[in-house]
């Protein structure tokens, strides 16, 4: 209930402006029993990139709540690192299953379509969310918000943060991840506008593979090139790593990008990080499960325009993405600073 309020109250501070401007059932069967004969749906499986990442559960939650809404049986998995290898395996053994669903958060875009074109050959409703297989790996894709927006609006960010003048190091997730690597080239946002970003050079792109230990060693590194002098880390993990040795070494780099607000305030309230945007992670699982139970019940083939019912979020519609292939879009990103972190960091 009071999360309910808080996302209301998010959503008319939303970044507009500033950032942006800112369940086992037999192969796609909607008849079939699970194991324990429970569910009218099916298993809808969740993959995750890790099984370490707190972000992750976040939105398995929401997931596991649409399908508790209906009537499906939601089922955890991922490997324990943010690998495609794992993430194959753990996708054979769905198929062996005869799951009705695959959810995925990929770590790799193409890594995974002979495993997946199997599952989906078998009759096995398939979507991305998160981090994008290729269109030909999925029947659509769940998209958190507009990658160009998130991009451009790191960038921008960062720049206000140094007062135009200071160089920039990203510290990302895995180098073969798709939503950080999107949100990567929207960073073009700096050679596009050469004269308001000279004094700006992106400088190194580092990568923590959403490992908190690789993380932190490698925001250590970034610190000893003293023209950097603000981080964007668009991952949660890579945040927290950031923050945690900004604030060790009361270094006055400045920090921006996509953090958990529950894992971020402190660094929000001692300005470590002034501001750092997200969407709602429990939203994205929740309209994962509804987008699949649609699949699942053939509401929708996964083709542009679709529609269909996504419980507490409304209709939502299949539009046509950027890849080639088509998505649903959950929203625009919040912004999260002093003046409103106390309230989001008890939300997620
Ligand atoms: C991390 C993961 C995830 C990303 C968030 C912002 O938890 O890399 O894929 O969406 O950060």
């Amino acid at each position: 209930m009071k999360a309910r309020k808080l996302l209301a109250l998010g959503l008319t501070a939303i970044i507009g402006a500033t950032m942006m401007a800112g369940c086992g059932g037999g192969g796609g069967s909607t008849t079939s029993q699970s194991s324990d004969g429970s569910s009218a749906s099916g298993t809808y499986a969740f993959v995750a990139k890790d099984v370490q990442n707190p972000y992750m559960q976040k939105v398995y939650d929401g997931f596991e709540k649409a399908c508790k809404e209906i009537g499906a049986e939601p089922l955890y998995k991922g490997p324990e690192a943010a690998t495609p290898e794992k993430q194959i395996e753990i996708i054979n053994q769905l198929v062996a299953q005869n799951v009705a669903g695959i959810a995925i958060a990929a770590n790799d875009a193409d890594a995974l379509q002979p495993a997946l074109t199997e599952a989906m050959d078998a009759g096995i409703k398939v979507i991305s969310l998160d981090s994008a297989v290729n269109k030909d790996s999925r029947q659509t894709h769940i998209q958190q918000a507009d990658p160009e927006k998130i991009g451009r609006g790191l960038i921008q960010a960062a720049y206000e943060m140094v007062d135009g003048n200071g160089g920039i190091a990203v510290l990302s997730a895995t180098a073969q991840a798709t939503n950080q690597n999107l949100w990567i080239e929207w960073m073009k946002e700096l050679e596009e506008n050469p004269e308001k970003y000279a004094n700006t050079p992106l400088i190194k792109v580092a990568y923590g593979d959403d490992d908190p230990t690789k993380s932190t060693s490698e925001t250590q590194a970034l610190l000893t090139d003293s023209s950097i002098k603000v981080i964007i880390a668009p991952t949660t993990v890579g945040m927290l790593a950031a923050g945690k040795v900004l604030q060790d070494k009361q270094s006055d780099v400045k920090l921006t990008g996509l953090g958990l607000p529950s894992e971020m305030a402190p660094f929000i309230e001692d300005g470590t990080c002034p501001w750092m945007y997200l969407w709602n992670p429990v939203d994205i699982g929740y309209l994962s499960g509804y987008t699949m139970d649609a699949l699942v019940k053939g509401t929708i083939t996964g083709d542009v325009g679709g529609s269909f019912n996504a419980g507490d979020l409304g209709e939502k519609k299949i539009t046509e993405a950027a890849d080639g292939g088509t998505e649903v879009m959950l929203g625009d990103p919040f912004k999260f600073d002093t003046e409103n972190i106390a309230e989001w960091k008890e939300v997620y």
